[in-house]
């Protein structure tokens, strides 16, 4: 991603405010144990509006009647930093790199905070941040208040994640472009674990072939804790112990992608561990399949999120009565969530800087929102049957299965991001079969 849409995305940020500061900060480095360190993850709304990648900066955009600025504050050269950890861009270097109006010290925030809150009454920062830097803002502008004579002081905080956020949820083509490559190493690992399945293995081991792809792609991560669910494991939501056995005749659900420039891939598939689908497991995952090529075909612009998730909980209602899990009308089971008990997770979420994109489900009135062009969604219906649960026919317990894709939202319709990926019954026995 170059300068130009970072500058773009302040320039829009800019517009959205009222006239006043908004102050930003980087990501904490965050501890493992004692002395050691998570690797470093830049905070998703900081970099989407200057693209830097270091810890202890802070970005300030100061909008007036007639002009506006941006300043970022990172930290200084230090040799002793520079080497054990690496060397930092430096002031330097954050001004031949970045196209802020100003690069300061970081090292002067404190001092030069209290400077720039003096002329402005709408200070914007993220409220639910308990960010140090942020709570040296807040001191400064109660300094202010308090000191006779000042001319204004800060009368009113608000929220600056809402605006981004709502930048956030019209993807660019550059955004875009970042997600497919993501996508693109993503559908290689699940191939990947595919092919090398066998019964016997454990689940960790198709992790680390699937950790090997992203890697060995120069993917910057996992984009969130892979799940690899064997049999009934996969009943557990957010397994993630990734230990177990995988035994023959059993199915395993991956849910599992990596992260490109930050911006995630997010995909699940329910495979045989074995390489064929028994005829009980056929069924099930033909149900599931149906619905998410339904739901993912009702995407296009103008329809509206909360309808797609009814529809969806209306196919899976249809899909529990059809496999006789559930007996009665589709209306009044609904009414009383029947379907719940075996589908209980939502449709899919908003996907890009965050796997689950923070971005606005409703507009300011609580109305849900409807598709854009340029908006990206998972679609994961997926249903669940407990070994132990004796409401499901015999040979449907203990199967766990979900199908999820990354969908774009297009002028005609969407485009699925993830299609490449093996999915109906036929092509994933394909590739479990590869040598
Ligand atoms: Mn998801």
């Amino acid at each position: 991603m170059n300068e130009i849409h970072f500058y773009n995305r302040r320039a829009k940020l800019l517009d959205l405010m009222e006239e006043g500061i908004a102050i930003l900060t980087s990501a904490p480095i965050q501890t493992r144990s004692n002395d050691t360190e998570f690797p470093y993850r830049q905070n998703s709304d900081f970099y989407y509006l200057c693209g830097f990648n270091e810890d202890n900066a802070v970005l300030v955009l100061i909008k007036t009647p007639n002009a506006s600025k941006t300043i970022l504050f990172v930290e200084a050269h230090n040799a002793e930093h520079a080497l054990w950890n690496g060397a930092r861009l430096g002031i330097d270097g954050a001004r031949e790199r970045f196209s802020v109006d100003e690069i300061r010290d970081v090292a002067e925030y404190a001092k030069d905070v209290k400077e720039l809150l003096r002329e402005h009454i709408n200070l914007y920062i993220d409220l639910y941040s308990d960010s140090a830097r942020l709570n040296e803002a807040k001191s400064a502008a109660q300094s202010l208040h308090s000191t006779r004579g000042a001319k204004r002081h800060i009368r009113s905080i608000l929220d600056v994640t809402y605006l981004i956020r709502s930048l956030r949820l019209i993807k660019t083509s550059e955004e875009i472009d970042a997600i497919r490559r993501a996508v693109t190493i993503t559908a290689e690992a699940h191939h990947e674990a595919m092919r090398v399945c066998k019964s016997g293995m454990r689940e960790y081991q198709l992790q680390a072939a699937m950790s090997y792809v992203f890697l060995n792609n120069g993917a910057s991560a996992e984009a969130y804790g892979a799940i690899v669910a064997g049999g009934n494991n996969a009943n557990t939501l957010h397994y993630i112990d990734n230990r177990d056995e995988l035994r023959d005749g059993n199915l395993v659900l991956i849910d599992a992608a990596c992260e490109w420039e930050l911006y995630a891939s997010d995909i699940t598939r329910t495979f045989p561990i074995n390489g064929k689908f028994s005829e009980g497991q056929r069924e099930v995952y033909n149900a599931v399949l149906d619905v998410q090529l339904k739901v993912i075909d009702a995407i296009k612009p103008g329809v509206k999120r909360d309808w797609l998730q009814t529809y969806s909980e209306e196919l899976l209602s249809d899909a529990l009565i059809a496999l006789g899990v559930l007996n009665g009308e589709r209306e009044a089971l609904m009414e009383a969530k029947e379907h719940k008990k075996y589908a209980p997770h939502g449709i899919g979420h908003w996907m890009g800087l965050d796997v689950h994109d923070p971005c606005p489900y409703v507009d300011e009135t609580g109305e849900s929102l409807a598709f854009e062009v340029g908006m990206v969604m998972t679609i994961e219906p997926g249903l669940y049957f407990r070994a132990d649960d004796e409401s499901v026919p015999k040979r449907y317990r203990g199967i766990g299965i979900r199908i999820e894709d990354n969908i774009l939202v297009t002028e005609n319709g969407y485009e699925n991001l993830s299609s490449m990926i093996a999915k109906s019954v036929e092509e994933i026995e394909a590739v479990c079969n590869q040598l």
